[in-house]
């Protein structure tokens, strides 16, 4: 059915990329900065002697010679490179109730925050502060804190390794393990599932790796949209044959057809590339059924090739000297019915089949994956099925083969590297207390979820925010809002005002921060700061425009001068120096941790340094000393799902998004234009609801058993279903708006990752709403 022109839902017809994503540029350039400044900072944009685009972890090609093309990351850069100025006199004009009112795209785009500013409850309004002011007005709440763990400092994963070390180094002297970060939301579950698995919570594949994949199983993730430099990569690899395979339920036009912009041929053409070679329309929530699958008829091809007298086709010698638990993965994949992985996975065997067909002539295998793997009640279980599948045939420690987790935030695997762990590694302690000379707290602390339970029961009363937005990003709006307005203070350093800023505690404060496109003027001179990529590639970042305003102050400055005001001379940490020259905060990162050797020099090479990866050397950091293969026995499918008229919903990025930073309404490749309020639902499961495409319905959030019921407001109203090619049982909804239905306990128990992507929900239609409408 065609909807009409004005509901903006109409289906997208051209392949992804191509002049639409040069157009896209161009018009995120316009709305937020003047053309020659906007190109002029295009072009230095992950260049070796530029900044790092704050867009994704994707690393760059190592010889890069040419601005290497990317939609996401020209906003990521102009958004932050905005003209527009959050000035105290703009938050004079509105008062705090006012702009909660506002949608997130509004808010944010208020401009640059230029002034530190507190809350005044009696006006309702931001108003200017001195540093000085704001640093004792922080110090005398966390000092009067009956106990270091009544704080939580959260880490969003554009902060610096410089920022975060000095940021956990401070935490840790203050005397606390309470480090929620965006992590917790994102790869928690890849961050607890592999190093069980293979010793190492990271990817082991590093870029060339794809030019030598035989076999390339992208599972979960979205790469036209968020993580477009990789389409580059993909597009290569189709090209010169390498079957791609891909399991994710929305058929996402990025994976199936892409023109690159960088490819002269296919501009002038308007030709385009066929990205999977196999598409497999996963139920969501069924990587883990499909995986089983997989690996079954992994198992039964070998036997079959062992019965004609060949020599099989799994890496046995891999399997006898590398790994452990081989025999009872195979004894659970025997038990394991095809029926019940059809049923759970949504695919057919035959489909399965022909994958691990595939997978078994391949000499080397990678598999890429994002939160379509990870955000789940199985998303531990998830990851490690991936990791099982690839150890059957050797495909770590090979050219071309190996794990690649797709990290999100431009620097979230660095933040980890340093330190930003509630978990507080041994070794971390131990480095921490050889170089600093203080014990830092072994006991676990609060991850994101937590984190907000904690505050919400009062046992934390403090809360301070290194970026993001994480109230806004957290499930249940509901319960995380009110939880936040208890805090008897909440402290955010950020570029751009957000919601999570409005939701005012007894006192609260924003402090302004340089961004990462930016100069970085200190004592000691210029500073560059340093990340680290999705594939373990440290390299240095500097930025180069003048600061929106004189007062910002860079991150690292800013956590320094928290700290010296908290802790007044304790611990003797010379604060100063080390902001002055941020050589010294590397250092000091070299001195505690491992594999950081000759940090600064080496990171004076183009391209930087990669950190040791265990499993690339057929290393294992387990407890056993070797790879584990992981039995997830049976298929662990939700109850809740079982029962008629229950949807799984995925809760979704559009392509006009960073997280919770709306920049603007289309979401061009899946069709839709200049709205949000939209819900993708398989035509069959409309049509037993009595519903058509273009109808207004709500999604109403289905607890666990045994959970309270749902909370008044676990409804999310007035949507527009659209008819998507989607399996039935799946639905698809954004981010964050959808959060309303994801309840705070809905988390995967092994890692604590939100269930972001497999919520149990009815459609109805809209209160109030008749046929048609
Ligand atoms: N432009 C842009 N870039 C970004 C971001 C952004 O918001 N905007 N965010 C950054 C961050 S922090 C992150 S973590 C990454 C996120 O990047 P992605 O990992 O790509 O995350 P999503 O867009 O949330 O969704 C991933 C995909 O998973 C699919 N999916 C949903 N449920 C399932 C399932 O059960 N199984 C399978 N196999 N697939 C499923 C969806 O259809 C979708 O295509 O991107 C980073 N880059
Ligand atoms: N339902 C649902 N919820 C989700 C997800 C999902 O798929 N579905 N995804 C989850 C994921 S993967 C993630 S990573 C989280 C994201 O959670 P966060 O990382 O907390 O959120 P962001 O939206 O990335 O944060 C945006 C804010 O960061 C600030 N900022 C931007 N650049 C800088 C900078 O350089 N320095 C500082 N100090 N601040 C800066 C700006 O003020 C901006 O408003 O959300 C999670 N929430
Ligand atoms: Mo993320």
């Amino acid at each position: 059915m065609t909807l009409p022109d004005d509901s903006g839902i109409r289906p997208y017809t051209h392949p992804a990329g191509g002049w639409d994503a040069l157009g896209a540029v161009a018009r995120a350039i316009h709305g937020q900065m003047n053309a020659v400044s906007g190109t002029r900072i295009m072009l230095r944009n992950n260049q070796p002697d530029g900044f790092d685009c704050p867009g994704c972890a994707w690393p760059d090609p190592k010889h890069t010679s040419a601005f290497e093309f990317c939609e996401n990351g020209a906003k990521a850069v102009t958004w932050e490179a905005t003209r527009k100025r959050a000035t105290p006199e703009v938050f004079q004009r509105h008062t705090v109730s006012e702009l909660l009112s506002w949608n997130d795209h509004d808010i944010e785009d208020l401009g640059r925050l230029t002034h530190p500013m507190a809350y005044d409850a009696s006006t309702d309004r931001y108003v200017q502060i001195g540093w000085d002011e704001a640093f004792a007005r922080i110090a005398s709440v966390l000092q009067a804190l009956p106990s270091p763990d009544m704080a939580e400092f959260y880490t969003s994963g554009r902060a610096s390794n410089e920022a975060a070390f000095l940021y956990q180094l401070f935490v840790r002297a203050y005397g606390t393990n309470n480090f929620p970060d965006c992590s917790n939301m994102c790869h928690e579950a890849t961050s607890v599932g592999l190093p069980q698995s293979i010793g190492i919570g990271k990817g082991t594949v590093s870029l060339e790796d794809f030019d030598h994949a035989d076999l390339i199983i992208s599972m979960g993730h979205n790469p036209g949209t968020n993580h477009p430099r990789m389409m580059t990569t993909l597009h290569a690899a189709s090209r010169r044959g390498a079957p791609i395979v891909v399991f994710n339920p929305l058929r996402e036009r990025a994976l199936e057809r892409f023109a690159a912009p960088q490819d002269p041929i296919e501009m002038a053409t308007f030709t385009s590339t066929d990205i999977a070679s196999d598409y497999l329309q996963v139920k969501v929530g069924g990587d883990a059924a499909a995986l089983k699958g997989v690996m079954k008829g992994v198992l039964a091809i070998d036997a079959e090739d062992l019965a004609a007298g060949g020599p099989g086709v799994l890496d046995r010698a891999f399997i006898a000297q590398h790994t452990q638990g081989f025999e009872a993965l195979a004894d659970d994949l025997h038990a394991t019915a095809w029926a019940d992985v059809e049923r759970a996975s949504g695919l057919s065997r035959e489909s399965l089949e022909h994958v691990a067909r595939l997978y078994c002539r391949a000499k080397s295998t990678i598999v890429a994956f994002g939160m379509g793997i990870t955000q789940h009640r199985l998303g531990t279980d998830n990851v490690q099925q991936i990791s099982n599948l690839l150890m059957l045939k050797g495909n770590y420690g090979r050219p071309g083969a190996g794990i690649c987790p797709v990290r999100g935030h431009s620097n979230v695997q660095g933040n980890r590297t340093v330190g930003i762990d509630e978990k507080a590694p041994l070794a971390l302690r131990q480095g921490i207390e050889r170089v600093y000379g203080f014990t830092p707290p072994a006991q676990r602390g609060h991850d994101a979820g937590e984190a907000i339970e904690a505050i919400e029961a009062g046992r934390s009363k403090f809360l301070m925010c290194l970026g993001g937005n994480l109230a806004v990003a957290m499930a249940d709006p509901q319960r995380t809002f009110a939880a936040v307005r208890r805090l008897e203070m909440a402290v955010h350093i950020a570029t751009k005002p957000n919601r999570s800023h409005l939701l005012v505690g007894r006192q609260s404060i924003v402090l302004p921060c340089l961004g990462r496109t930016e100069l970085d003027l200190q004592a000691g001179g210029v500073q560059s700061i340093t990340v680290e990529d999705s594939m373990s590639m440290v390299h240095a970042s500097t930025g180069r425009l003048p600061p929106p305003s004189d007062q910002l102050r860079s991150e690292p400055a800013i956590v320094a001068g928290i700290a010296k005001a908290v802790l007044q001379g304790r611990h003797g940490i010379d604060w100063d120096a080390m902001v002055a020259d941020y050589g010294r905060i590397r250092d000091g990162i070299e001195g505690v941790l491992a594999g950081f050797d000759g940090y600064n020099a080496r990171i004076r090479q183009p391209g930087g340094f990669r950190l040791p990866i265990g499993p690339a050397e057929r290393v294992w950091h387990t407890p056993s000393g070797k790879a584990q293969f992981l039995v997830m026995p049976g298929l662990k499918e939700d109850p809740r799902t079982s029962g008629a008229q229950v949807l799984t919903l995925a809760t979704l990025r559009s392509h006009d998004q960073y997280n919770t930073t709306i920049y603007g309404f289309d979401d061009r490749y899946r069709g839709i234009f200049g709205r949000r309020d939209v819900v993708f639902l398989n035509a069959d499961d409309l049509a037993a609801q009595g519903l058509a495409a273009g109808d207004r319905v709500d999604l109403e959030a289905v607890p666990f058993k045994g959970e309270a019921p749902a909370p008044e407001g676990a409804v999310l109203r007035n949507l527009t279903a659209v008819a998507y090619d989607i399996p039935r049982g799946s639905a698809g909804a954004y981010y964050p708006e959808a959060n309303v239905l994801v309840g705070l306990a809905h988390r995967d128990a092994q890692s604590g990752t939100p269930s972001y992507k497999s919520v149990p929900v009815r459609v109805r239609r809209a209160a109030g709403a008749g046929p048609g409408q």
